[in-house]
């Protein structure tokens, strides 16, 4: 009797072993306003990324992948929750005193949460942004085991700041200014104990199914790096130089994390997937617009508006023998798909009464079609509440309460240069009703136009 029940125990311990071998490990890279044209992949010619175009050639390039919003917290919060900007909790960036953001609410559904609940070791490296330790929107009350960085956005504009945190535990770093502005320095920069701790993580968790939530900083400003490296001769400012070195470093430590999961033997066993939190951070007018010229790739816009420029992300997947090496994917998908697709790779369910917005990519993934839908949309509350719809390749954006909506035929018009609205009152009258429909009303997110003196046009 008792050898059965040992061999019985056995053979039930193996079986589970065997189902969470099965679970592809998930690492999601974040990049902090990195631009589709940064990347060689893209177009950029000025800016090396060397290991990210040969994930782009290994796998997939999305040419049409957006983000949740324009900005860090909500664009953050919609690939957490799975929801689109109608039905997010977060739908701005707001500031919390002395450190932190408007925190996500308690019972909030996350992927995080999800992948913990499948047996996942989840860890979140890098900046949080969706509210303090000590609050509703911690981290480690969303599905993190693991929490290493900035949890604040203020204090991730430093590069070398007095202090990080390693889960809630704050730790200094003797030698760094934390100064915000370009001339700040330090001992330490941030970013190589971060890359340092994403691979102490999967060193850690090589034998276990792992999420990480990869949320570099970089190339977000402040611009601050600790070497110019490559472009320090060149005849540029020293933002540009800062910049491109940002990018170029955001590049290298993906590539040591890739290098790792080579050695480690968990390359086919890995989806890693990165994207741009939000579209270029900078006007095409300015110093950095200019000369890095292919950052917003022709797209009108660029962060903190809802054209495509705005939207439109770098977005990579690689994961060999799954996902087809030097695709180019031309169809469209959003952050909120991330959620669903996780959970259907790691065969979990969703909790009882949960319904994302999003859908699963995994076909898609895979090679197949992208997931049919109605329509994808967005909005934004730093100043004027802006609203945006896509529905087929129809796209309408709306630039506060009292606007006009305006209709684009992103087929032939990419660069959203002809309002069709005037001559396409049906369709304008669609995109009126995705507005309304597609969102529920928040107290803390009530359309309304700009407020005076506040906030800048969109252009
Ligand atoms: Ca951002």
């Amino acid at each position: 009797m008792k050898t059965w029940l040992t061999r019985l125990a056995l053979l039930c311990f193996l079986s589970g072993q065997l189902a969470a071998a099965g679970k592809p490990n998930l690492i999601f890279i974040l990049s902090d306003d990195l631009a589709q044209g940064d990347l060689g992949c893209y177009g950029q010619k000025l800016i090396a990324t060397s290991h990210l175009d040969r994930m782009a050639r290994e796998g997939t390039r999305y040419t049409q992948g957006y983000c949740g919003t324009s900005v860090c917290a909500p664009s953050r919060t919609s690939l957490m929750t799975g929801l689109h900007m109608g039905h997010s909790p977060i739908r701005a960036n707001r500031e919390v005193q002395p450190e932190g953001q408007k925190p996500l609410p308690a019972g909030t559904v996350t992927v995080a949460q999800i992948l913990k609940s499948a047996g996942y070791a989840t860890a979140c490296v890098g900046k949080w942004g969706m509210g303090m330790f000590d609050t509703t929107g911690s981290p480690l009350k969303h599905g993190f085991d693991h929490f290493f960085g900035y949890n604040c956005q203020r204090h991730a504009h430093s590069y070398f700041p007095k202090y990080l945190y390693r889960d809630d535990q704050r730790f200094d770093l003797p030698g760094n200014d934390g100064n915000t502005k370009a001339e700040g320095k330090g001992a330490t920069y941030a970013q190589n104990l971060i890359a340092d701790e994403t691979l102490k993580f999967v060193r850690a968790n090589r034998e276990k199914p792992f999420f990480l939530y990869y949320s570099i900083t970089l190339p977000h400003g402040t611009f601050q790096i600790d070497d110019q490296g490559i472009y320090r001769d060149k005849p540029w400012t020293e933002v540009q130089k800062n910049y491109a070195a940002m990018v170029t470093r955001l590049d290298a430590d993906v590539g040591r994390l890739l290098a790792l999961l080579k050695e480690l033997n968990l390359d086919d066993k890995t989806l890693v997937m990165l994207a741009g939190d939000n579209g270029s951070s900078f006007d095409p007018q300015s110093p950095q617009g200019k000369l890095f010229e292919q950052a917003s790739n022709g797209l009108r816009g660029f962060k903190r508006g809802l054209y495509e420029g705005a939207l439109r992300q770098a977005a990579l997947a690689r994961w060999p023998g799954t996902v087809p090496a030097g695709r180019v994917s031309h169809e469209p998908w959003a952050f909120w798909d991330f959620l669903p697709t996780a959970t259907e790779l790691a065969g979990a369910k969703l909790p009882a009464g949960f319904k994302p917005d999003g859908l699963s990519l995994v076909s898609f993934l895979k090679g197949g079609a992208a997931p049919a839908r109605d329509y994808f949309y967005w909005e934004l509350h730093e100043g004027a509440s802006l609203q945006a719809a896509r529905f087929g390749d129809w796209k309408a954006v709306k630039n506060g309460l009292s606007a006009k909506t305006e209709l684009y035929d992103l087929k032939t018009d990419a660069g959203e240069k002809t309002d069709l609205a005037a001559t396409k009152p049906e369709l304008v009258a669609k995109a009126e009703g995705i507005f309304k429909s597609a969102r529920t009303e928040h107290p803390d997110w009530p359309l309304r136009d700009r407020p005076p003196g506040k906030g800048k046009a969109k252009k």
